[in-house]
């Protein structure tokens, strides 16, 4: 038996259910997820030689094969992509410049993701993308756009000024809305005297980061915040509730990382309230085992549960879903295809049977409004 006829008497099957299968399919199909580059080469990046992963983030493992530059790491996803049906989106981060050019963070334009944008164009593939805040000499005292000397809290304004621009030109060159995440690895390892000037820094900073205006048809702002990271265990600045509540008044999208709450707290549980206070969802699904360890997505009860949220609270539309996780102890593309599918695999038995919900009020643009109130 081949595949399709598999297929055929799959969907003979569950029509006696109820259940269309091309249908399905088709919604999946529109449903893509954004695939983390930095997997393929364990967050190096090409802008830099030579510099350590920092940010309280690492990989593990020394598994051969790492891409060493931008056209190993697209051929490896060319790879991955014809094994992870449908069409998705690759996320880039700002280190994944590809230039010839000794270029520093702020000096990063459109035109050094060309070959990037070229590549997703022929593809038919959007483009994500990240501003790198860690693994940088300005990074070195833990922190970057909340620091308290002026030079550096500029340096990381500028870094993410310039992403915004980047960002909308991938939106603008693929015709669709690139959404940009901003993570900052801000923290301290023991307890800090004052817990609140950082965070005032990082929300003005922010809004600073943000002054332009930018094509909402092209680029989606989203922050993600985190619990802890190594080395910046007593404090993050950029804390769960500092970053819902910046999204919240700044409408712009919330990202909820799998591995950056407590180890018993779910992010599946948290999409449906986050959801009534943001119009858009930036997702990292990742598989924290212990702590944020970025181990790949398996399709876990906790993968079932962020799916269930999604398409059970009628919100899949509303949510852009992005893959987080770096491991260096196997097969980078294996790692890719597993994570991916998986992600597919957690929405498709929902989508093909969508529960028949009471009518419930569609999005309103309150959150703008909350925001023009508080502006004013
Ligand atoms: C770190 C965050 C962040 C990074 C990527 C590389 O804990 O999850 O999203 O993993 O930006
Ligand atoms: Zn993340």
């Amino acid at each position: 038996m081949n595949t399709k006829q598999a297929y055929e008497w799959a969907k003979e099957l569950y029509a006696k259910l109820g259940v269309d299968t091309d249908a399905a399919l088709e919604k999946l199909r529109k449903t893509p997820i954004s695939i983390h580059c930095w997997q393929g080469d364990d967050v190096n990046g090409f802008l830099f030689q030579d510099i350590a992963l920092s940010g309280g983030i690492q990989t593990t493992g020394n598994y051969p094969g790492r891409a060493r530059n931008a056209e190993e790491l697209r051929a490896d996803l060319d790879f991955a992509l014809r094994m992870i049906p449908s069409t998705h989106r690759v996320n880039l981060h700002a280190i994944y410049a590809d230039t010839p050019e000794k270029v520093d963070l702020v000096d990063l334009e459109p035109r050094h993701f060309a070959s990037w944008t070229d590549w997703a164009k022929e593809r038919k593939m959007g483009i994500d993308y990240n501003p790198t805040c860690f693994s940088h000499p300005m990074a070195e005292s833990g922190f970057t756009i909340s620091s308290a000397d002026p030079d550096v809290r500029a340096f990381w304004i500028e870094h993410c000024r310039k992403s915004r621009l980047i960002s909308e030109n991938f939106g603008r060159e693929l015709g669709t809305k690139c959404v940009t995440n901003f993570w900052f690895p801000d923290g301290y390892k023991d307890i800090p005297v004052d817990r609140e000037a950082p965070r005032y820094r990082m929300m003005t900073a922010l809004d600073e980061a943000r002054r332009d205006a930018v094509n909402p048809e092209y680029h989606l702002d989203a922050l993600e915040s985190k619990v802890f990271g190594i080395g910046a265990e007593s404090y993050t600045v950029g804390s769960n509730e500092f970053v819902l509540g910046y999204c919240v008044s700044r409408g712009i999208a919330c990202t909820l990382d799998a591995g950056h709450f407590h180890p018993t707290e779910v992010i599946s549980d948290k999409i449906s309230s986050v959801m009534q206070y943001t119009k858009e969802l930036l997702l990292h699904v990742s598989r924290p085992v212990r702590w944020d360890s970025d181990h790949v997505v398996i399709l876990d009860d906790e993968l079932h549960a962020i799916a269930q949220s999604l398409v059970r609270g009628g919100i899949i539309d509303r949510t852009h879903i992005g893959l987080d996780y770096f491991d260096a102890s196997i097969n980078r593309v294996a790692a890719w295809v597993i994570g991916t599918r998986n992600m597919c695999k957690a929405c498709l038995p929902l989508i093909s049977n969508p529960p028949k919900c009471s009518k419930k009020p569609s999005w309103r643009e309150t959150i703008p409004l909350v925001w023009l109130c508080w502006k004013n």
